[in-house]
């Protein structure tokens, strides 16, 4: 299409947004015409999320300035040190959704016990579980944080919503996403059809489709994970370790790429190829399970990674198949291009 009085198609170089401009309320939408039976109650809690992160974002890129940066001082759940960042991404993305009648129950790794929605809200059909600001020691250093979230349908049958429908298999999820506020602010989520990037304008708020039906590539790049624990794993991750280095005499020759902010490393990981895994050590002396959260951390990316043609792993069993036992369980985490995290699997089986 040109334009007479341009010669030329204004779209396609005036607008920094390729050929089309694709907010995500209406690609969200035209997913949703993909479910005749759709109510659009998923797709509602999708734009409430969509929200959420534009207004912690506006924070995260002035955390230095608007006196929000360091810490409260309080201990979450974790035992971790609370950032102020942390509790103010978690009230936000609670109070966007704890009226809408849309969600019978949260729960958050900021909070021990489930978020039950107040008495005086209706409850809805979905359950949303969140990390609301991963990797939040970061937050101090100006390095990339985010926001990790997963939604499933209640299990219990009405009123307000259980333990149980917080405790499901990655299977079961209905949707999953994250949103990293780095370079710039990205939401990438899937309902099952896909994973797919959004990049946020900051001058006019809006979400912009920037990375459809993001696959990871055949050819993986990186590795990611904290060697300084490497005397504290098991021999099977210790060798894993030493094939993607190539130390084993074999021809691969990772590049190493380690953030601390999971979604970060996940991210760089999803778009270049590679896998990043936290497995169990034995820093206190005994063997962890791991670091990292199954409910609301490693389920949701695992849902992410094989919805874009990789797979998650605790190193003998596939994520998305674990019934959690726990709200804040902890596992082992391998995730990332498939034949990377079965090669972990295999040198796990046979070193342990
Ligand atoms: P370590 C951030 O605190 C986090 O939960 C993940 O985002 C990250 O991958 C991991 O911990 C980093 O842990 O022990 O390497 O500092």
């Amino acid at each position: 299409m040109v334009n007479a009085a341009l010669g030329r198609n204004p779209l396609q170089y005036d607008d920094p947004y390729s050929e089309k401009i694709v907010t995500i309320e209406r690609f969200i939408l035209d997913k949703q015409k993909g479910y005749p039976g759709a109510t659009g109650t998923l797709t509602n809690i999708l734009y409430d999320i969509a929200l959420a992160s534009k207004i912690i974002a506006s924070r995260t890129t002035r955390a230095g300035l608007v006196e929000i940066l360091g810490s409260t001082g309080r201990e979450n759940v974790q035992g971790e040190t609370v950032q102020k960042l942390d509790e103010y991404a978690d009230s936000i993305l609670f109070k966007l959704n704890d009226h809408t009648g849309r969600v019978a129950v949260m729960a958050s790794e900021e909070h021990p016990d489930i978020l039950a929605i107040p008495e005086q809200y209706e409850t809805g059909p979905y359950v949303l579980l969140y990390d609301p600001l991963d990797g939040s020691s970061n937050i101090d250093v100006n390095v990339s944080i985010g926001t990790i979230f997963a939604i499933y349908r209640r299990k219990s049958a009405s009123g307000r919503g259980t333990l149980e429908d917080c405790l499901q298999r990655g299977r079961d999820l209905v949707a999953a996403g994250y949103v990293i506020y780095g370079a710039s602010t990205m939401l990438v989520y899937s309902t099952g059809q896909g994973v797919h990037g959004f990049t946020l304008d900051p001058s006019v708020g809006e979400f912009f489709l920037s990375h459809p039906n993001i696959r990871f590539p055949a050819k993986p790049k990186y590795y990611s994970t904290n060697q300084g624990y490497e005397r504290y794993w098991t021999e099977g991750v210790r060798r894993y370790t030493e094939w993607l280095q190539g130390r084993d005499g074999g021809n691969t020759s990772f590049s190493l790429r380690y953030i601390g902010s999971m979604v970060a490393d996940f991210h760089r990981n999803l778009l270049t190829g590679g896998v990043f895994y936290y497995p169990a050590d034995a820093k206190d002396g005994t063997l962890s399970s791991g670091k990292l959260r199954l409910v609301y951390e490693c389920a949701p990316m695992a849902f992410l990674a094989e919805q874009a043609g990789g797979t998650a792993s605790d190193g003998a069993n596939r994520v998305l198949d674990l019934q959690p036992e726990s709200l804040h369980q902890r596992i082992p985490f391998f995730v990332g291009n498939q034949e990377l995290v079965e090669k972990a699997e295999e040198f796990i089986a046979q070193f342990g």
